[in-house]
């Protein structure tokens, strides 16, 4: 796509002011590049300079993170949060732990929260933080003392009604568990809404660990049912092998689908039979190992040491690990091979180039900002239930979580309609989660 040339020069800005964050850049190019046609409707975002101010934080911190490993060695870690935008609520939006984490990525993920929380319809401001600490590898108490040493300084800049960290990439219920508790001795306060995906006997909410992968899914079926299809016996590839990506599969088999394809960093498992739900939830939940140990349990699925899970013809894909991880020439291939319909369960997993080109053949494509904003969605529910203390059934949650999506899909189907692009839900979920965001900037005046 082609920006309009105001938008382009505040592009370039945006690159000069931010130089190497080269992932920061391509979200907000990716953002900028739709926004041409709400800039005509709505001349007084441009006045106001809604969007020069919208792709700078408000507020950046960056940290030192000190902790002693099992063996008595110091070690040195930094931690991040972009408190991005506070103008529909409280900062919203996960930490990040791994060791690929600099500011660059902090500002891509926080850029594309303040979209996505404003596409949920909840109440919540876009935020993102995290460490380029490893979890891997690591033992429990050296999790527990690093997390710990994190909330140390973190806890100054958070709060309930300010700003309410969850999980990414390398922090889930253990790593939330640790960070919470470090946060109530510091501030001696049971402050429950602080922190979202909590455990369910401490004041987290039903459906929050589902809620991502649930939700790409249910995203998913929304497309296919556009076009008077679903999900039901179709063949599905989702790269990955955490949090999104098992309760992807979960919810992927509940409707009937097949995942025949499923990764980590190191490789791929292909089970034509399905993938095993228990089998993976043992080795990456409980025991933290690796994919390629599916296969012990399962002697006919095959393991591809290195591989690249795009190969495996599927009709439909769901990108579940990292950004960048579909390439233009992995989507000409998904395309070749016969896929329809592309869920993004993770934040900018498909290349410029890439969407393009599923785009250009008609490919269905759910972009991250909505297709995986279920998990927000259902934080947000948590908090919800911490302000109410009250503590809701998991059909219920589902029951929310499921409306929710639906109405993110109609969102950026109406936007996409309204704005001359119908059927592309890139431009769809950008305009639509932006123009809320600015509405709001603009009430709030010149802060
Ligand atoms: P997890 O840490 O639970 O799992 C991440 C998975 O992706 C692992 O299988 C991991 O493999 C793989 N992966 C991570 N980084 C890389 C990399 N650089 N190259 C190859 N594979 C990689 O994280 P989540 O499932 O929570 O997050 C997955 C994606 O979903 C992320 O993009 C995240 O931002 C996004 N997301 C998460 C939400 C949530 O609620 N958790 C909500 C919305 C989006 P390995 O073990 O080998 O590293
Ligand atoms: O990218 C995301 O939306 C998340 N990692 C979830 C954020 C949250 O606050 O639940």
């Amino acid at each position: 796509m082609v920006m309009v040339e105001r938008v382009e020069a505040i592009y370039q800005d945006v690159v000069k002011r931010n130089p190497g964050e080269v992932e920061f850049h391509q979200a907000v190019k990716e953002v900028l590049e739709c926004l041409g046609p709400v800039l005509v409707k709505y001349p007084d975002f441009t006045e106001a300079k809604i969007i020069e101010r919208i792709c700078e934080p408000e507020r950046q911190t960056i940290f030192r993170v000190p902790w002693q490993d099992d063996r008595g060695e110091v070690q040195i870690n930094r931690g991040f949060r972009v408190q991005f935008n506070s103008a529909l609520g409280p900062y919203k939006g996960g930490l990040r732990f791994h060791p690929s984490v600099y500011l660059g990525i902090i500002k891509f993920l926080g850029f594309e929260q303040i979209f996505k929380n404003s596409l949920t319809g909840l109440p919540i401001g876009g935020a993102k933080g995290g460490s380029d600490f490893d979890p891997k590898g690591k033992s429990d108490n050296e999790v527990m003392r690093f997390c710990q040493s994190f909330m140390t300084e973190l806890w100054r800049i958070i709060g309930e009604h300010t700003d309410v960290p969850a999980g990414d990439i390398g922090v889930g219920g253990r790593e939330i568990g640790y960070l919470f508790g470090q946060y109530k001795r510091l501030t001696n306060k049971f402050e429950a809404g602080v922190l979202t995906g909590k455990g369910l006997v401490y004041g987290g909410s039903q459906v929050r660990t589902e809620a991502t992968g649930y939700g790409c899914t249910y995203f998913v079926e929304e497309m296919l049912k556009g076009k008077k299809n679903g999900l039901k016996g179709k063949k599905v590839v989702v790269s990955g092998s955490g949090n999104v990506a098992i309760y992807t599969l979960e919810k992927v088999h509940q409707l009937g689908g097949k995942v025949i394809a499923m990764s980590d960093s190191n490789g791929v498992i292909v089970d034509e039979r399905g993938c095993n739900i228990e089998t993976i939830q043992q080795l990456k939940e409980v025991e933290r190992r690796r994919i390629k140990d599916y296969c012990d349990y399962h002697r006919h699925a095959k393991y591809i040491h290195g591989g690249n899970i795009w190969d495996v013809p599927c009709d439909v894909a769901m990108p579940s690990a990292t950004q960048n991880e579909v390439t233009g020439k992995d989507a000409k291939k998904l395309v070749k091979n016969g896929c329809i319909a592309v869920g993004e369960g993770a934040n900018m997993p498909t290349t410029p180039d890439g969407v393009q080109v599923f785009l250009s053949a008609g490919v269905l494509f759910g972009p991250g900002k909505a297709a995986n904003a279920g998990g927000v969605a259902t934080s947000a529910l948590e908090m919800q239930q911490n302000a109410g203390r009250e503590a809701w059934g998991f059909e219920e949650t589902d029951a929310k979580l499921h409306q929710i999506m639906k109405n993110v899909y109609q969102l950026c189907s109406e936007a996409a309609d309204e704005f001359g692009s119908p059927g592309n839900f890139v431009v769809g979920a950008n305009i639509a989660g932006f123009i809320k965001v600015a509405r709001a900037m603009s009430a709030h005046g010149l802060v």
